[in-house]
């Protein structure tokens, strides 16, 4: 959220809550009929004589398709095909020993069915989204003023803004905060981590660190400072979707069945990193070991069993889904879509989605958003120094991604053609 505020979910571990998830009834579609209760009319409505012999008439169930397994149409460029198939989505409680510090929200561990469907093989990079703005003149949520109607939407009240001005601007790392004063915060104030993080006027994808910075040399980089909205309107433009979270969650997992990385069981195979994230105590020791302290080129690490890079690490990606912490316990099985309306149980005003795989900041004594299971939930306005996105084209919408990659050819083509003459 915008002007310093400090409930935004930056990525740090959620201790203390209860695994409320793992207790909740199934519930919603598919449920059968009452015990003892027996059709009494006809198709036709009219009522059946009740008879002691009368056998339930068993409807037939409808046979979905199968799924998409099979790649329908040429690869598109820097995109990677992950066939259809199942998979077990999320994360079994661990019980009080819990080392990878699994939270109660990726629990239970539970069957999904997905279509196949395109992925970009990296994160967006500045690259692609200064190309987007190019052509359509976007303003993203960081580079304007913040309105009362925003705060609004975002779930908060206006009124506590009254009076005051919030200026463009984005959440930073603070690297000006004290490790002393972190270490007596932490027995006093359970938010510490937001000594962590700053607000800086004049922060935005155009300038990630604040005013003075610049992307030019991180044209590979991630795109960052994006709210989710903005994600949005960058997928419309290229004729793709944000993916769903199962869709996030089964490509990360590349391949592999119930593995906790994307490349296996061990965070460091063979003592390489796979994944850029944060080595030493969070915060205040920064060892910097995979040689990346804050967003890495795409492509700086190896690719998992589809294809897709920085999956783990990096920037937190968003997600097409509303953030629920008890969506688990009744998420369809086939082709999940997330919940109809956002609920964090530790902020349950505040509208979110979901953001997946961890980022720079990650490690083992804050979050471990690497994991392949792992979730973590934004509020949907909020942009920050280390959340990105990725996007998916789904089999269903693929002659609206050619069309809209059309436009943006021809686009290309008009601007060439300027810039010659
Ligand atoms: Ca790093
Ligand atoms: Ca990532």
């Amino acid at each position: 959220m915008k002007g310093g505020l400090l409930w935004i979910t930056v990525g740090l571990g959620c201790a203390g809550l209860i695994a409320a998830a793992a207790l909740m009834p199934v519930s919603g579609a598919g449920r059968s009929r009452p015990v003892g209760e027996s059709p009494r009319t006809s198709a036709a409505g009219s009522t059946l004589p009740s008879l002691a012999t009368e056998v339930e008439a068993i409807p037939p169930r409808p046979t979905e398709p199968p799924l998409i397994v099979t790649e329908p149409a040429a690869t598109p460029r820097g995109m990677a095909w992950i066939p259809g198939g199942e998979f077990r989505m999320g994360s079994d409680w661990p019980g009080e020993e819990n080392p990878d510090r699994i939270k109660p929200d990726e629990t239970p561990a539970h069957d999904v069915a997905l279509d196949g469907y395109w992925m970009d093989e990296t994160e967006v990079t500045n690259r692609q989204f200064a190309e987007f703005v190019r052509m359509t003149k976007y303003v993203t949520f960081a580079e304007k003023e913040v309105t009362a109607e925003e705060l609004a939407r975002s779930g908060l009240d206006p009124a506590l803004f009254r009076n005051k001005t919030v200026k463009p601007g984005s959440m930073c790392f603070n690297p000006a905060f004290s490790g002393k004063a972190l270490v007596l915060q932490q027995e006093k104030v359970p938010l510490w981590e937001y000594e962590v993080w700053k607000y800086v006027d004049g922060a935005s994808w155009r300038h990630p660190d604040g005013p003075e910075s610049t992307i030019e040399d991180r044209m590979d980089h991630p795109v960052v400072h994006v709210s989710w909205e903005d994600a949005v309107a960058y997928c419309r433009w290229a004729g793709k979707e944000l993916p769903t979270e199962a869709q996030w969650e089964y490509a990360a997992r590349g391949g592999r069945q119930n593995e906790k990385y994307p490349w296996g069981a061990e965070r460091e195979p063979r003592g390489e990193y796979q994944c850029n994230y944060w080595q030493g105590m969070f915060p205040a020791q920064r060892l910097n070991l995979d040689g990346y302290q804050g967003t890495a080129p795409v492509k700086s690490f190896p690719a998992n069993g589809y294809g897709l890079y920085e999956m783990s690490g990096n920037v937190w990606e968003w997600c097409a889904d509303y953030f629920d912490d008890q969506y688990y316990a009744v998420s369809p099985k086939r082709n999940p879509q997330g919940p109809s309306q956002s609920h964090d149980s530790r902020e349950p005003h505040i509208i979110k989605r979901v953001t997946r795989g961890g980022s720079f900041l990650c490690n083992v004594n804050s979050c471990t958003g690497y994991r392949c299971a792992a979730r973590m939930a934004a509020e949907f306005n909020s942009g920050t120094f280390h959340t990105g996105f990725r996007c998916v084209v789904n089999p269903t919408r693929r002659a609206e991604f050619d069309k809209a990659q059309g436009r943006i050819d021809e686009w290309r083509r008009n601007a060439a053609e300027t810039e010659s003459q």
